[in-house]
């Protein structure tokens, strides 16, 4: 961010600012759901005079922090917002409101709301009152803040990201690459943006440990452990208390769980058959609006549920990380082996990015 002074109102400079927005927004990144990630910045005479973001539902919104910070300098300031003011009473007040009252001149906006109940209504309640407006400054950045809040207002959908490893030689592997779990590595970093975490019983009893981000002060997800007749008998009576408070056990009537589960404060659904369906049902109920199926481990527990997201289009994102190994044998190892479908999903988007020695697919079902 330049510092330096300025022409006030020079258009160039509106990118700058709302980048700035977009980077504050993410020091919420994963405590925000079911709302998104929001940054404000209160510019005047071509400087920052206040700063805001969204903490987390039901706290006030990024405007707001951002006009307490700066005080009596909003008035005839230009305010960046990375979404679209709120025009509606919700857990909080409209923001739109608190621009107007605050006497800014002109506010500048990442992105439409896709939330149907505020989607322009605020853009036109901020111009009928005399205030200049901007809209789609960095647009494509501040949608991919908000990619799983955006699916979920315009679909209704949650944002599924399936994750998994490969060998050179397309093997599934449990390895993940190096650094990756560690922070800053790109796994400790996926962890710290989902609301909860899918993975067979397997990845977390052979390894006893539920998939943690080393993300400093990170939210962690929840961890939503899939348990179906192929589980041998899940033992978690050493788990500390922290981590069983951090998960919740899907079962089938089949699975071999360990009596008394629920005693040691864990979590239990029971169903007939396990299914995404009803994972991601409980997701949305508890106001989550990204979920992790992480394939780790012996995927057994998982096929059905990758089976059934294939089957359903449940899925929106795909993380593929391709580690540098040759592995060879074990059944385990093997690919998904699911039920032929007889389909071809395109992938769009596909992007290669490096990650250590390691490379990553990400893309788009
Ligand atoms: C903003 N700034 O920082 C955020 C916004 O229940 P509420 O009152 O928190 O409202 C939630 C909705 O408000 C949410 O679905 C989204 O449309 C918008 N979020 N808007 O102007 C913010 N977090
Ligand atoms: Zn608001």
């Amino acid at each position: 961010i330049r510092c330096g002074v300025v022409e006030e109102g020079s258009r160039n400079d509106d990118a700058v600012y709302m980048r700035r927005c977009v980077e504050i927004a993410r020091k919420a990144i994963g405590c925000t759901s079911p709302n998104p990630m929001v940054g404000c910045v209160i510019v005047k005479d071509g400087k920052i005079v206040g700063e805001g973001f969204h903490p987390k539902a039901g706290q006030p919104h990024a405007e707001v922090f951002a006009l307490r910070d700066a005080g009596d300098l909003a008035e005839n300031a230009t305010a960046y917002v990375s979404l679209e003011p709120c025009n509606h009473y919700g857990r909080t007040p409209p923001c739109t409101e608190a621009l107007i009252k605050a006497n800014v001149k002109r506010v500048v906006v990442g992105m439409v709301d896709p939330n149907p109940i505020v989607a322009s209504k605020g853009l036109d309640k901020l111009r009928n009152a005399g205030i200049e407006v901007t809209v789609g400054i960095e647009e494509d950045l501040c949608k991919s803040l908000n990619e799983s809040f955006i699916c979920q207002m315009l679909t209704g959908k949650t944002f599924l990201t399936l994750r998994y490893s490969i060998s050179v030689n397309g093997k599934i592997v449990d390895q993940i690459g190096e650094g990756a779990v560690e922070s800053g590595g790109y796994y400790s970093r996926m962890l710290q943006e989902y609301d909860a975490v899918i993975v067979s019983s397997a990845s977390i009893t052979e390894k006893f440990s539920i998939p943690t981000s080393q993300e400093p002060g990170a939210n962690q997800p929840l961890c939503v452990v899939a348990a179906s007749n192929h589980s041998s008998s899940i033992k978690i009576s050493d788990l500390p208390a922290e981590a069983a408070a951090r998960m919740i056990i899907f079962s089938d009537k089949e699975s071999k769980l360990e009596p008394k589960l629920s005693e040691k404060g864990i979590e239990t659904v029971v169903l007939d058959q396990i299914s995404l369906d009803a994972i991601l049902e409980y997701s949305k109920r508890q106001g989550f609006c990204s979920v992790l199926l992480d394939l780790r481990g012996s995927i057994d527990d998982i096929k059905e549920l990758l089976q059934e997201g294939i089957e359903k289009n449940l899925l929106q994102k795909i993380v593929v990380e391709v580690v540098p190994m040759w592995v060879e044998g074990d059944s385990k190892n093997s690919f998904f082996g699911l039920k032929s479908l007889d389909k071809v999903i395109d992938i769009k988007n596909l992007k290669p990015k490096v990650s250590g020695q390691s490379v990553l697919l990400e893309g788009y079902f």
